[in-house]
Order: structure tokens, then sequence, then C-alpha cells
């Protein structure tokens, strides 16, 4: 038995991949079954909080171009479900490597008390993740007790479980001793019980993962359910049976256009978390408080009910869009002016900004004067009609104006009247201190399957898209085929004086391949930026291109 070698780390890794896959699908099972907070998207979130907005940005970078390299879908949900991939493999990694270590140490460290070492991991480890998922979960409905305790419990289980491993691969089973030949014995031993160890983690994996699935939809549906979230289930959007204001423009889009209107499940989703913050409405209240004659709590009632809603078209886009790129939609919106409420709440002489905050903790400052003088700004709780989706913003977010969606909260809890601006939660991390939209043009399509006849024999090719300049409105769009001249495209009006505009050209045919560009210029005449710029830090600009072969 002296002689016998100890298991090497290589063992401890596989021991490490076996408990460590079971330890995950029974954080999944008990977030699906009871609402413990799932431990690997608190860790990412929290990683994504500390790191500098460098760091941030080329990751996420990296994940949009694995995204539209690979055309792996939609590029917002795509992500997200990256992020999931990617914190659910961070704490993999992490807790097969402290496994590998912990098997180092045992081979080299004589310890009398036989499941110290795997508690003092367990320990470790769960301690600082304890806490940490304190801070920044989100999603989780028991107590923060409870969710702190079932953290603890659960890593320590693993580090006595590693431990007990290796301590079960150290010595040699009697049984095995009795039927096998001196010298297989303990290698045919360790076998054996990697091969048991890995059946019955293999079967709690499938087993806790499978009822995890079969508990909910989606994590935020459970969430909802669990809160009681209304969200107007069942209920029809406004669109299902409205019109557009602009139903009567002739001009109809080209075949393969994006929808004027978003549909509310395509609507792009950009936030700093896993997964969206589940508000309560019963306990949620809208604090404004700060520089203030009157701080008041509004609930989500007194917003809807005490003040006139106003309802505009909107199109929002991330400031992360790229060239062309499809985080960028188009909703109705529904609320109240800030102003409104502004009036009642009376600002003090010294307050210059508001201080948004969220659920989140995301922030961001806006001026009063703008707010003031700009009775589109809104604190919006419907988007199509319906009360905002969790993933949107519900209960409350702000719409300002020709900014980019960076500068506009979703899941408000308190506004602020301060006597200074700050730079919130994205100008911190290295964008934009203003994020004022760019002016941008995109092909959405050449439909070459749906050639119309022009004059005389003439054959024409749809050619169609969107242009959008914030709240400056479009004034002109162009087209140039093959580095050509080019040549006006006839604009749809648009939904509203801030939404995108939809352009079409109708170009006469030639065979070929050919390449397409476009430009645009706003409300006032100013041609869109041509120079070519990536997202970071002010949003991408340059001419957007399309090749074809006809
Ligand atoms: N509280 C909070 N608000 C937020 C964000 C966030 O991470 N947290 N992201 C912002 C960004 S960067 C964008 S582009 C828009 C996106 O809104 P949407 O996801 O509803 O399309 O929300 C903004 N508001
Ligand atoms: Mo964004």
């Amino acid at each position: 038995m002296d002689k016998t070698k100890k298991p090497t780390i290589l063992i401890g890794l596989i021991v490490g991949v076996l408990l460590t896959v079971t330890l995950i699908a029974i954080f999944f099972l008990a977030t699906r079954a009871i609402g413990t907070p799932f431990v690997p998207f608190d860790m990412f979130d929290w990683v994504g909080r500390v790191l500098p907005g460098e760091v941030i940005t080329f990751g996420i970078d990296l994940i949009v171009t694995t995204i539209t390299t690979f055309q792996l879908g939609e590029t917002s949900s795509a992500a997200k479900t990256a992020e999931q991939f990617m914190a659910v493999g961070g704490m993999f990694i992490t807790c097969v490597i402290s496994a590998g270590i912990l098997f180092a140490i045992l081979n080299r460290v004589k310890v009398t008390s036989r499941y110290l070492p795997g508690l003092i991991l367990g320990l470790v480890i769960g301690a600082p993740v304890m806490f940490i998922s304190s801070q920044v979960n989100l999603t989780a409905t028991t107590s923060t007790f409870v969710s702190s305790l079932w953290i603890i419990l659960a890593f320590v289980g693993w580090g006595i479980a590693v431990n007990w491993a290796y301590d079960r691969l150290n010595t040699v089973d009697e049984k095995v001793k009795a039927d096998a030949t001196p010298d297989g014995v303990q290698q045919l031993d360790r076998r054996n019980f990697l091969v048991t160890l890995g059946g019955a983690t293999a079967a709690i994996t499938v087993v806790g993962s499978g009822i995890g699935l079969l508990l909910g939809q989606n994590e935020t549906a459970s969430q909802e359910i669990a809160l009681n979230v209304a969200e107007g289930e069942g209920a029809e959007p406004w669109s299902a049976s409205n019109e557009l204001p602009n139903a009567n423009d002739p001009l109809q889009p080209a075949p393969g256009t994006r929808p004027e209107l978003t549909p509310l499940d395509n609507h792009y989703r950009i936030d700093i978390n896993t997964l969206p913050p589940v508000v309560n409405e019963a306990e949620w209240t809208l604090q404004i408080s700060g520089l203030v004659e009157n701080p008041t709590n509004l609930t989500l009632a007194d917003i809807r009910d005490n003040y006139e809603p106003m309802h505009q078209f909107v199109t929002l886009a991330c400031i992360s869009n790229r060239l062309g790129g499809d985080l960028t939609s188009t909703t109705l919106w529904t609320g109240v002016p800030l102003k409104n409420i502004l009036e009642q709440v009376k600002p003090g002489a010294e307050a210059t900004h508001l201080k948004i905050t969220s659920a989140d903790n995301f922030d961001e400052y806006v001026a009063i004067d703008v707010v003031n003088n700009d009775d589109r700004v809104m604190l919006a709780y419907a988007w199509d009609g319906l009360p905002l989706k969790t993933k949107h913003g519900f209960p409350l977010r702000v719409y300002i104006p020709n900014h980019y969606g960076m500068k506009q909260p979703k899941w408000i809890t308190t506004i602020e009247a301060v006597a200074e601006w700050q730079p919130g939660w994205w100008v911190r991390r290295g964008w934009d201190r203003d994020a004022i939209m760019h002016t941008t043009s995109v092909i959405d399509t050449v439909a070459v399957d749906d050639v119309i006849p022009g004059e005389g024999d003439a054959k024409l090719i749809p050619i169609g898209g969107i242009a959008h300049a914030g709240s400056r409105g479009i004034s002109k769009v162009e087209i140039q085929v093959d580095g050509g001249e080019w040549v006006e495209a006839e604009l749809r009006q648009p939904l509203s004086e801030t939404t995108w505009v939809i352009w079409r050209y109708n170009w006469p045919f030639q065979t070929g391949t050919h390449t397409f560009a476009v430009r645009t210029y706003d409300g006032e005449g100013a041609a869109q930026i041509e120079t070519v710029a990536s997202p970071r830090p002010s949003g991408a600009t340059g001419i957007y291109t399309v090749t074809e072969t006809i």
C-alpha cells in the first residue's frame, strides 16, 4: 500500500469535471425549483461590472463578430446566449482547476482531519461567490439568507466530494484486491471507481437539469410567474388592430425591407445582466428626491392614471450597433412627459440634472433643461400598447430623443435632482458622454426576385432600406451603383419625427455583379459621416454597401 502511486493532477481534473458538471446541474435545478440564484450568471455579471470598459468592449466586440461572421442569428439574443455559455464555462473551468489543485495539495501535505481540506476549498470558493451573488443577483426569489446558505452548502458539499474522491482513489478497495492480480490492483480499482463516479454524476446531471428544464420555459418566465408580474398576458399589442399613421402613403417598401414597426418579440435587447431584473410591481415605486421641493414616491398606477398618457413611435438604437447591424428597432412607446412630473416635484434652482438609477444599478444623467424643453422626453410604461416586457424595462423606462440607448435607463427605480452632471454607467466605461445618434442609412434589400416593369421594356429591381438621424429627420437618401452617379431614392413618410425613414429606389435592371451604396442627409441637410468608424466610443459611421450578383 505504501508503494502505491498517488492520484495524479490529471485524475483530479477528471474528478473535477464530473463533480462540477453535477454542481452546476444542481444549481440549475434549484434555481428552477425554488428560485435560488444561478451562481454562474451572477459571477459573470459581476466580472462584467469590475472589468475595465476596454476589456468589456473587446469581449462584446468579439462576440458580435463571431455572431455576424457565422450568422448565428439576431445579434442581441445570440449575444445573451453566448454570455450564458461563457458564464457556465467560467465557473466550470474555475472549479475543475480548483479540484486539480486540491489533488496536488493532498498529494504533498499530510492531513490528519479527513475532509477538512475539501471543506476549506468549498468555503474558499463558496464564501466570495455567496457575497458577490448577494450583491449582484436580481432574479432570485429566495431571501438573501436562504440564497447564501444554499450557495455555501452547495460549494462545501462539492469540496468535500472532491476530497472524498481523492481519499477513495488513494486507497485500494479490499474487494478489488482480492479479485485481481497484485500488479493491476490499483489501476483497476481507480478505473472502476472513476467509471462508477462518472455514471453517478451523469445520472444526477441528466435528471437534475432535465427536471430543471421541465420546470419553466425560461428563467425570466418562471421568475415572473413567481412574482405575479402582470405582462398583459394574452392581451393583444396595439399594432394587431390599428393602422400605422402612414398607412396611406403610396410608397410601398421594397420587398425584403425590415418591418417598419418592429414586432415586440424581435425588438433588440441590450443590457448589463445575463438575466434581466424582475421587478415586482406591488413593491415598486418611483422615488423622486434630491434637490426638489416636493420629494415623492409614485406607484405605477399613479403614473398611469394621474397623468395624461402620450404615445410616440420611437426608433431606439444601441451605440454598439455596427454599420447595418440589427441593434436598432422601432415601436410605439406610451408614457408620461417627464416634464409633467417635474412640474409637481419642482426641482430647486440649484438642480441642473436628474440622476436616473435602475434596479440593476445602471445609472445615467439627463439635463433638466432638456426635459423641460422637450415634451418628448418621457417615462414610458408600455410598448405597442402592452406593459413593458421584463427584458425591456418593466415597469418604467425613460425616452430621451436623439440619443443612443445607453443614455436611457430601463427598470427605473429612482430619480434624483442633482447640482452637477456626472458620467453615467457606460460613460464611466469609456463611451461617449453625449451619445448623440449618428445619421445612418442601410440597404436592407436588393429585391432581385421582385423585378417590376419600368418605362418601355425596361425592368426595375426594387432596392430599399432605412435611414435614421435621431430626432433630426431625414431629408434625402441617395443610391450609388458601381461607383457611378448618386441618384435620389424615394422616401416613405415616417411613423414619427424620431423614427427611421423607409426609402426605396427602383433600379434599372442590369445583369452582372454590382455594388450598391447608400448615403443620407438629416433634416437640416447635413450629410452622414462617410468616414468609417467602429462603434466605440461614439457610434459607428461610414457608408453602407452591399454587393449582389444578378
Ligand atoms: N437599467 C438599464 N437600462 C439600460 C441598459 C442597462 O443595461 N440597464 N442598457 C441600455 C442600452 S446600452 C440600450 S442600447 C437600451 C436597450 O433597450 P432595449 O434592450 O429595451 O432595446 O437600454 C439601455 N438602458
Ligand atoms: Mo446600448
